[in-house]
């Protein structure tokens, strides 16, 4: 038998892995519980931690992701072993394709049963797995490797590009003791977990000679940027150039989408139309057109249009995956950008020549006119409501309210929120990302909700919403101030598909009509509202961010209103039969 002295002078696995995490700033879990994690869970909120308990892995490793993106620190998502790892999976891969640092750890099973496939409960080698899929997958056996495995699951996540890592944690190991003064010893505070990289003097000189020949420039601001929390220097690049910047869905905001540079109201002008552009960590993907083909106006798919590229990103490596960057910036964007501003004040200081005013009125007007277009459109009251007259509502709410964040997902639910919501601040418009994945709605609610304390809204697609639909449990059960409006149309894309083959199963788009969403929030003790008109909408979003009170309001959308896979149906294959 244990001494009280004696168990004093010992900790054991769970303690070091919360004595880590704590030691390195990480003060929440998003995960879920069960063998071999329980206790973990358990301990940790003990010891003072906030663990956010959810209802499926999928959506605590979203959450994990996104809390990553808006605080630079990695997230923390917990499972257990083989199924809760597998669905924690997808948002870890997610993660890593979108640049966001998080931590996936799992229990997992014996490692002697597992390696002779004996049969273990919930068998699987989880290393294995996850490697192809993260940034890096690291496994700990022994209680006294637990703080180098944190560390370098840490710097892992944060430094350099960031991304999605995975750390291994055997049953076994949590039980594993030792002393704890060696135990205290053995953990690491990371020390400068993500480096500044500073780009070369040559590079910047490079990058400032091709922007001064510009005469039709334009700056292209990615996520990346907006992770990169360089908000002023960013600004500072943009006002002093004068040139003319179009964010990306989740950089807006960046700078206030009101402001008279941004040319998001004349994106397929300014495209084709720009001779040199400065992608500020945005990759050229294909959310770019791969920067070529119509796109870029080029002739065909594969023709190259006629810019120069500069490229400001962490990761040498993106330069030419795509075409030609003809000055790459390799560093880390406050770096990068702060070496470009000093570059021009020393070279130009006060003379530096704004771009040539016939490109800035070439914006403008097709600027204006975009804009004239879409005023007139929010301005008509249809019945029923569509996504226009919906989205007018949240437009003014989110004016009105520049701190809350914005997430969202669905396919018409997302492209016309893109396009219609202005964003005011850096960082509050959370969306599906590089991938254009589906389900990331409610676990990014949740972290967004518990990392900033700021009111959240989300404009969710019917479809989309079920992805992570059970949350709203945890939304109420947490009490944060979520609300979540889901823009009903029946299915996905539209209700209206029909049944090809006659038979009695509705369309395979199609979903029950008129369901009724808000009642699954009252099922849970939040406020559910069924809002038809935008009056009915605007009411209950005023209420939902003056309550904090979790909220869900079932928006009825015209179930003709949207497109086959929204502003993508391009990417959409179609057969060439008739029947
Ligand atoms: O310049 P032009 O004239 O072209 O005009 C542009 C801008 O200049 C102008 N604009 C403005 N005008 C006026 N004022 C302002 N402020 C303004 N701002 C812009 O507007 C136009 C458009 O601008 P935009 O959008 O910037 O330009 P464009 O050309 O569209 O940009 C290209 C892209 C590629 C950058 C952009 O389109 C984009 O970002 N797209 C992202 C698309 C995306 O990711 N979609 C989600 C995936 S779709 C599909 O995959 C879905 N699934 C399958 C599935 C998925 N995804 N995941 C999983 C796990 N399983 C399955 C499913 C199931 S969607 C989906 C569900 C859908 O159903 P829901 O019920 O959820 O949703 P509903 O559709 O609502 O029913
Ligand atoms: P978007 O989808 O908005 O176009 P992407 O996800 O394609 O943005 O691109 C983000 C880019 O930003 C990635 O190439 C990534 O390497 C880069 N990045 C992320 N953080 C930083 C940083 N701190 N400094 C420099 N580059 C960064
Ligand atoms: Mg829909």
């Amino acid at each position: 038998m244990t001494t009280d002295a004696q168990s004093q002078e010992m900790t054991d696995g769970f303690h070091l892995v919360i004595d880590a995490l704590k030691l390195n700033g990480i003060d929440t879990i998003f995960g879920l519980p069960g063998i071999p994690i329980t206790d973990l869970t358990r301990k940790a909120q003990a010891e003072g931690m906030r663990v956010i308990s959810f209802r499926h892995e999928q959506n605590a490793g979203n959450a994990a992701a996104i809390a990553g993106f808006m605080t630079q620190k990695p997230g923390i998502c917990l499972t257990v072993s083989a199924p809760g790892f597998l669905n924690g999976l997808t948002s870890l891969a997610n993660a890593t394709t979108n640049c966001f640092p998080m931590i996936l750890i799992s229990g997992s099973s014996e490692r002697e049963i597992v390696d002779l496939q004996q049969g273990d409960y919930e068998e699987m080698d989880q290393l294995a797995i996850a490697k192809p899929l993260c940034k890096a997958a690291f496994r700990v056996l022994h209680a006294g490797d637990i703080g180098v495995g944190i560390a370098r699951a840490i710097r892992a996540a944060v430094s350099g590009r960031p991304g999605g890592v995975y750390l291994d944690l055997p049953a076994k190991l949590f039980a594993q003791t030792m002393e704890a003064e060696a135990g205290k010893k053995s953990l690491i505070k990371v020390v400068d977990p993500a480096p500044r990289q500073i780009p070369a003097r040559d590079a910047v000189q490079r990058a400032l000679e091709l922007l001064k020949s510009a005469k039709r420039p334009l700056i292209l601001l990615g996520k990346g940027a907006a992770y990169a929390q360089a908000d002023a220097d960013i600004r500072a690049l943009v006002e002093k150039t004068g040139i003319p910047y179009l964010p990306m869905a989740m950089a807006k905001g960046l700078l206030p989408d009101t402001h008279e540079q941004s040319a998001a109201a004349a994106r397929s002008f300014v495209l084709p139309e720009a001779d040199v552009v400065i992608l500020v960590g945005a990759r050229l993907n294909w959310l770019l057109s791969h920067g070529k083909g119509k796109t870029w106006g080029g002739k065909d798919h594969k023709d190259w249009g006629g810019q120069k590229f500069i490229q400001i990103d962490i990761s040498p490596q993106e330069m030419d995956s795509n075409v030609r960057i003809d000055a790459p910036l390799v560093g880390d964007i406050g770096s990068c950008v702060s070496a470009l501003l000093a570059a021009i004040d020393s070279t130009a200081g006060s003379s530096w020549t704004k771009p040539p005013a016939d490109w800035l009125r070439a914006i403008a007007e097709r600027k204006n006119k975009n804009l004239a277009k879409m005023a007139e459109t929010l301005a008509k009251d249809p019945t029923p409501m569509n996504y226009h007259s919906a989205l007018n509502v949240v437009r003014d709410i989110i004016k009105a309210n520049p701190d809350a964040i914005l997430v969202n997902e669905g396919a018409n639910a997302l492209d016309f929120t893109r396009s219609i919501v202005d964003m005011y601040k850096p960082r509050k418009r959370l969306d599906v990302g590089t991938w254009g994945i589906m389900g990331i709605g409610m676990g990014y609610c949740i972290a967004a909700a518990v990392v900033s304390g700021q009111p959240v809204i989300a404009i969710e697609g019917d479809s989309a919403f079920g992805f992570s639909g059970m949350e709203v449990e945890t939304i109420c059960r947490y009490n944060l101030p979520v609300c979540v409006v889901i823009f009903n149309n029946n299915g996905v894309y539209r209700g209206t598909d029909v049944n090809l083959g006659g038979g009695q199963d509705v369309a395979p788009t199609v979903f029950v009509k008129g369901a009724r969403y808000d009642k699954l929030m009252e099922a849970f003790g939040g406020v559910g509202v069924h809002a038809t008109t935008p009056a009915g909408l605007r009411n209950a979003m005023e209420e939902a961010i003056r309550s904090r009170k979790p909220t869900l309001i079932n928006a009825v959308i015209d179930e003709t209103a949207g497109t086959e896979s929204g502003r993508i149906t391009s990417l959409n294959p179609q057969s060439a039969r008739k029947k």
